[in-house]
């Protein structure tokens, strides 16, 4: 088996083990990295010089290795494509030389191979905007770059953009600051080319030149400033992400790994030593954001910025309590409908004087029959009666967003508050149903609720939800969609409040209503005509009748 050791680390005498690239069994190339040390002042990635199987992996993360240390075994794999033993490789530094007086703007594709020249990476096209601000400088004149690698990041102020090096070679000058006004075509820095393949391509790189033995070891100035400052990184195990401009402490692997995967380095909470975002930060925050449904990654950067993480324990005792499994499901639900559906909601208030009249003088019927009507009943009964009128609000939008899906049937969702949780259980053809019907399906499926006995096809089908907190108070609230639905009544409780009937100010019985709809499917003055109607019915329930 071949070895892979440690390349020539300049003038330190060891590095420490930071990250493991690769397992046992990994099939690698040359160029791919195997491990990243790093020294107090940076990192680098140690590639494995040879294709081949990794056979064994001798370095752990946190050894503390030297130059010619063994850190893996490869067992080989196309011999012809092996050019060197790694150590060997990795150990040649590659001088860069000096820049020639090529022309700058000659695309470096067409520069011959191995032929030294000086190229001058510009702003590119940035679309409809005159000017934009370089908010981040990501090298420094000496740092050896491949194609790929970030020169500097500019924001308009609609987005930002990563500049990447078209060329692999050395900086011989950086033209810009942080802060400064650029232009399309405006300077950035000057690269002699030292590279065969200067192209775009990131996979035709030539394998990341080591630094010379005289210079630190650095693979990005980003990684050398992020270093510099360790002490500046937050106590919390896990470091939040970093805000947008701020220099981001991540290796060159995860780096190109972002790169790779379009993600913003800046929005992902580094695990590592001293805050530093690892390979498996990235693919974590990748899955996080598949799983919100957050298109973070596509979004140019214009993504839900994350909420840091907070070490609690800088401020006083605390003590974790999990939510529960309801409350975590209802909470990923809640989240899902917040961030997909563009909420807006009406309020209203109806004058159900009457109805609590009619409902009072229903008592000992009501006690008869061994049940109990409260004012929800007559609320879903007369939402039946509306969404009839109202089709639009008993329907879902297809998965085009250009098609309702108009339900002919009324499956009344209700939000049912229980010590574990929210949980809306749905009763069915709500619309088929007298009052004291619905009475008693509101009774009977709270309970099954509040004991934990729904099934999931109590739970499920729901064309329409009313949530009442009329039983607890308020006045009125914003309550959350229940996708696919794509409206929701918020029901406040009722209270005696002075009505002008035209002479005087009379006594009257208040019903707080608040609508939520998708604004996507309805249009307010929809939800102001449903919320009328609404308190039209309530108002006087003998239009249930007509
Ligand atoms: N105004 C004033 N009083 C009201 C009222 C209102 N809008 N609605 C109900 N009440 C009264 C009832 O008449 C009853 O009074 P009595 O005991 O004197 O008869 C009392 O409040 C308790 O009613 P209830 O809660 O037992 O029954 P309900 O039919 O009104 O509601 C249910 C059933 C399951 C919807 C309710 O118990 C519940 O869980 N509500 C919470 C829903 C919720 O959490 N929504 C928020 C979701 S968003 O986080």
């Amino acid at each position: 088996m071949q070895e892979i050791k440690i390349p020539d680390i300049g003038d330190v005498d060891s590095v420490e083990v930071i990250e493991l690239c690769v397992a046992v069994g990994d099939v690698v190339g040359p160029d791919d990295p195997i491990i990243v040390i790093e020294s107090d002042k940076a990192s680098m990635e140690v590639p494995a010089g040879a294709s081949g199987t990794i056979g064994e992996l001798v370095a752990a993360i946190g050894d503390s290795v030297s130059e010619g240390d063994v850190i893996a075994r490869l067992e080989a794999g196309d011999a012809a494509a092996t050019p060197a033993p790694a150590a060997e490789t990795a150990a040649a530094p590659q001088a860069a030389p000096e820049p020639t007086s090529a022309p700058e703007s000659t695309p470096a594709a067409a520069t011959p191979a191995a032929e030294a020249s000086s190229v001058t990476a510009r702003v590119p096209d940035i679309g409809d905007v005159d000017e934009v601000v370089v908010i981040e400088v990501l090298v420094n004149a000496g740092d050896t770059v491949a194609v790929g690698d970030l020169l500097v990041v500019l924001e308009s102020d609609k987005a930002s953009m990563e500049v990447p090096a078209e060329h692999a070679g050395t900086i011989d000058a950086v033209h810009v600051t942080e802060n400064d006004p650029v232009r399309e075509g405006s300077e950035l820095a000057t690269i002699a080319v030292t590279a065969a393949s200067a192209t775009s391509a990131v996979a035709d790189a030539p394998p990341a030149a080591p630094p010379p033995a005289s210079e630190p070891v650095a693979t990005s100035s980003a990684d050398s400033e992020a270093v510099a400052a360790p002490t500046a990184q937050p106590e919390a195990a896990s470091v939040p992400p970093t805000s947008a401009g701020a220099t981001v402490y991540a290796g060159p692997a995860a780096r190109r790994l972002a790169r790779e995967l379009g993600v913003d380095l800046a929005t992902v909470a580094g695990s590592g030593d001293k805050g530093r975002v690892l390979k498996d930060d990235v693919k974590a925050h990748v899955k996080k954001t598949l799983k919100e449904g957050v298109a973070t990654a596509a979004s140019g950067g214009m993504g839900i910025p994350p909420i840091p993480p907070v070490d609690f324990s800088r401020y006083g005792e605390t003590e974790l309590q999990p939510l529960g499994r309801t409350r975590v499901v209802g909470a990923q639900n809640l989240h899902r409908s917040w961030l997909n559906i563009p909420h807006v909601t009406n309020h209203d208030q109806a004058d159900v004087t009457e109805l609590e009249a009619f409902r009072k003088s229903l008592k000992g019927e009501a006690e008869r029959r061994g049940a109990k009507l409260t004012p929800l009943a007559f609320i879903i009964k007369a939402l039946t009666h509306v969404l009839a009128e109202f089709p639009t609000f008993n329907a879902s939008l297809d998965a085009s967003g250009e098609n309702y899906v108009l339900k002919h049937y009324c499956h009344m969702g209700m939000a049912v508050d229980t010590p574990g949780g929210l949980v809306v259980p749905v009763i069915r053809d709500a619309d088929q149903l007298g009052v004291w019907e619905l009475s008693a399906a509101i009774i009977e499926l709270a309970e099954a609720a509040r004991d934990r006995k729904l099934k999931p096809a109590q739970m499920s089908g729901g064309s329409f939800s009313v949530s009442s907190l009329g039983n607890i108070g308020g006045t009125g609230f914003t309550p959350i969609i229940n996708p696919p639905e794509v409206a929701i009544l918020g029901v406040g409780r009722l209270d005696t409040g002075p009505v002008w009937n035209g002479e005087r100010f009379v006594p009257r019985k208040l019903l707080p209503l608040s609508l939520s709809y998708d604004h996507r499917a309805i249009n307010g003055g929809e939800a102001g005509r449903f919320l009328a109607r609404l308190r039209e019915v309530l108002g006087d329930v003998r239009q249930l009748i007509l």
